[in-house]
């Protein structure tokens, strides 16, 4: 059963322009000035008990006490940043032509982890080495997940094993392809849910108007989240619980570009990228059964968008942006779940956009089954903002298409 979620929007309230130094590169988009108002006052009526186990703040702390700390530079193309959960403190960030970087203490090494350029096709914008997992025992198994597009344009998840820091290229074991009509939409983001299965993010295939109907299309693929078991079978199996009896878990997506699963309460958090009008977020609780249905594209965010019926079983997004507003943007990038050792983060939710480098935070206070989340655009950070990513230790961090990678600090 859903939650009953009680949905307060604000609009940009409390913003602050953290200029990381060095400043990114990347040019702003827009010539937005935001001024850094007094703090965010969220109606804290409620107040969490002291033994919900997901109570966090109920308000966001001033955003002029933080800002995102360089961490290194001089990537090429960097669209993903994952860490082992091994114990070794390492990021693993991707690089978009075919690469795999580790960050060390601080330090960006020469050697890549992965190279793979020579199967990675990377011509357009949209394509190339898209995403990466840990399998949640990489510490003793060596196996990592790469989703990423090939010279011909079609899309392959494929396990590789690691030894060291180092990734033979060699060990490759295909776990699934998919045929893409056209070079854009092709999501690329791969998680591991709290049920041990892996899931896995694909665009509606391209173009645009999802020309072939693939997000409400249930023999493809496209437009979707599959669930794979990669512990059983020949590759992998399909979880008994998955609810058409193949790999699809759940459907209606454009191009969710970033999944992400709380590491502490197990709710799925999604960005999937709009077309011309309403970027979206959407939440998912832990335990929810399979075969959602997210809506593209008879609707784009909350908003009609192909002709028909009206979807009855449509679930809606849980915040929205315009590309029309001033503090708004055109292309959403999903986040993370803050669960690092700053106490006043604690369950917020950031997620940002690409095109303005806007970052938003968003509060839950939780209350029982009727959970209040809180959206407010936070930082402004004039970078072009690709991924983000979090440590072993929960700490944030987002890469910027410039070749940087930074980190959430407080001042
Ligand atoms: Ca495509
Ligand atoms: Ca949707």
């Amino acid at each position: 059963m859903r939650r009953l979620i009680l949905l307060l929007t604000l609009p940009a309230l409390a913003c602050g322009l953290v200029t990381p130094a060095p400043q990114p590169t990347a040019p702003t988009a827009g010539s937005v000035s935001i001024t850094a108002p007094p703090p965010t006052a969220i109606p804290a009526s409620e107040t969490p008990a002291a033994t919900q186990p997901l109570a966090g703040p109920t308000r966001l702390p001033r955003a002029d006490d933080y800002e995102w700390r360089l961490v290194v530079s001089g990537l090429e193309r960097p669209v993903d940043v994952q860490s082992a959960r091994d114990g070794t403190g390492r990021l693993f960030v991707i690089e978009k032509i075919g690469r795999i970087r580790i960050i060390e203490n601080g330090n960006l090494a020469d050697a890549p982890f992965l190279n793979i350029e020579d199967r990675v096709g990377e011509d357009d914008n949209e394509q190339g080495l898209l995403g990466l997992t840990f399998h949640p025992d990489f510490k003793n198994n060596g196996f990592f997940y790469v989703n990423y597009t090939k010279h011909n344009g079609d899309t392959v998840i494929a396990r590789f094993t690691a030894a060291g820091n180092f990734a033979d290229p060699n060990s490759e074991l295909k776990l699934i392809g998919v045929n893409q009509p056209f070079p854009n939409h092709n999501g690329g983001a791969l998680a591991f849910g709290p049920d041990g299965f892996l899931y896995i993010g694909l665009g509606d295939g391209g173009a645009a108007n999802d020309p072939f109907g693939n997000g409400q299309k249930l023999t493809t693929f496209l437009g979707k989240i599959l669930r794979i078991d990669v512990n059983n079978g020949d590759a992998y199996s399909i979880p008994a619980g998955n609810p058409f009896g193949d790999e699809v878990w759940a459907y209606g997506l454009r191009n969710p570009w970033r999944i992400s699963f709380d590491s502490l309460s197990g709710d799925l958090w999604i960005g999937d990228v709009g077309q011309g009008d309403w970027e979206e977020i959407d939440f998912v609780p832990a335990g929810t059964a399979g075969g959602i249905n997210f809506g593209w594209d008879r609707y784009e965010g909350g908003h009609d968008f192909a002709s028909g019926p009206n979807l009855q079983n449509h679930w809606p997004p849980l915040f929205e942006y315009s590309h029309a507003d001033t503090f708004g943007g055109c292309s959403v990038t999903g986040g993370y779940v803050y669960r690092g050792a700053l106490p006043e983060w604690q369950g917020v939710y950031f997620y940002g956009d690409y095109c303005t480098g806007y970052i938003w935070a968003a509060l839950r206070v939780v209350n029982g089954d009727d959970d209040t989340f809180t959206s407010t655009l936070f930082f402004e950070t004039g970078a072009l903002i690709t991924t983000f990513g979090v440590d072993e230790s929960g700490e944030l961090y987002f890469a910027s298409d410039g070749g940087q990678v930074y980190m959430l600090v407080a001042k």
